[in-house]
């Protein structure tokens, strides 16, 4: 027997009154969105017959969820963030905007305010015994006038697939760096080569993926927030050819584009060249942006980030 009684004009009210639409108070836009929570909720309790206990085990998922600071990760993992990106790509291409390296997922673990350097940047604290990894390239318009000036704020995880702030045993702002772009819009880094992240294996968001039969596993990959003046902010990321999640990626935002080649070289002369000894590796990869006289497009998204001003 499926009861149902939402359609009644009773039940509306009520949800009316829940979400403030009959009061002059509050805000509009925060009471039409709840108003629709409410409404799809109820919708969902009803359609798919949740149980009371049902019902408090995912009130009390979404409080585990919060206390462990996953909410973020979630999304991404769900393919919610990722979709973002498909809509606003649709919302471009409707747009006629068109050209430059593809945007995909932030992710929850960017941290504002990295030091900045002119050109090159060495990202590691030399702690992680990783491969040496030079990474090079550069920043260019869409007609292919280098950008000079760009800051390439680049973030990635370590070894063990973890990042510093969020993994408190790394030294501050390893692996994070901001590097202006020189004359020829070039930047230059050395690193180490990170490895692919995994969910937390204790965590809530691993533990919804496990119910889904789904893996908590992202590929090798480097994010960048790519900013010049008069250019729209590209949110992006590499991922590492080669790697096992390649196209397995839990959070969806592998691109073919955005595939990156690395080469690993044990050619001593070369390491010499680079001021290193031993076994290292290269990427190269151009960023191209696309021409904006927005300044609203011009800065990235808001959001709640670590350390943002
Ligand atoms: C990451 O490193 C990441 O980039 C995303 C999107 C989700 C979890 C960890
Ligand atoms: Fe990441």
């Amino acid at each position: 027997m499926n009861v149902r009684i939402s359609h009644t004009a009773s039940a509306q009210k009520f949800l009316e009154d829940a979400s403030g639409l009959l009061n002059d108070q509050g805000n509009p836009r925060a009471k039409a969105l709840i108003y629709r929570i409410l409404r799809d909720s109820v919708n969902i309790i009803e359609d798919l017959q949740v149980t009371p206990q049902e019902f408090w085990k995912a009130v009390n998922y979404l409080n585990e969820l919060g206390t462990r600071q996953e909410a973020g990760l979630l999304v991404a993992g769900l393919g919610l963030e990722h979709y973002l990106d498909l809509l606003m790509d649709a919302e471009d291409e409707q747009a006629g905007k068109a050209g430059g390296t593809p945007r995909t997922i932030e992710g929850p673990l960017y941290v504002a305010g990295a030091p900045l350097a002119d050109g090159f940047a060495r990202l590691d604290d030399g702690v992680d015994p990783g491969v040496v990894l030079f990474m090079q390239g550069q920043v260019k318009n869409t007609d292919g006038t280098p950008l000079a000036g760009a800051v390439v704020d680049v973030w990635h995880a370590n070894t063990g697939g973890t990042y510093s702030y969020f993994d408190g045993s790394q030294s501050e702002f390893n692996l994070r760096r901001r590097i202006v772009t020189d004359a020829e819009g070039r930047y230059r880094f050395q690193s180490i080569v990170p490895s692919g992240y995994g969910c937390p294996p204790d965590g809530p968001t691993q533990q919804l993926l496990d119910q889904l039969g789904r893996h908590g596993q992202r590929p090798a990959h480097i994010h960048f927030f790519i900013s010049a003046d008069d250019h729209r902010h590209l949110t992006t990321q590499i991922n590492l050819d080669g790697d096992q999640y390649l196209h397995d990626d839990f959070a969806y935002a592998t691109r073919d584009e955005l595939i990156a080649r690395i080469t690993f070289s044990d050619d001593q002369q070369r390491a010499a060249e680079h001021g290193v000894s031993g076994r290292f590796a290269e990427i190269d990869f151009d960023f191209t942006l696309q021409s904006t006289a927005q300044p609203q497009e011009q800065q990235r998204s808001e959001r709640v980030r670590a350390l943002e001003a």
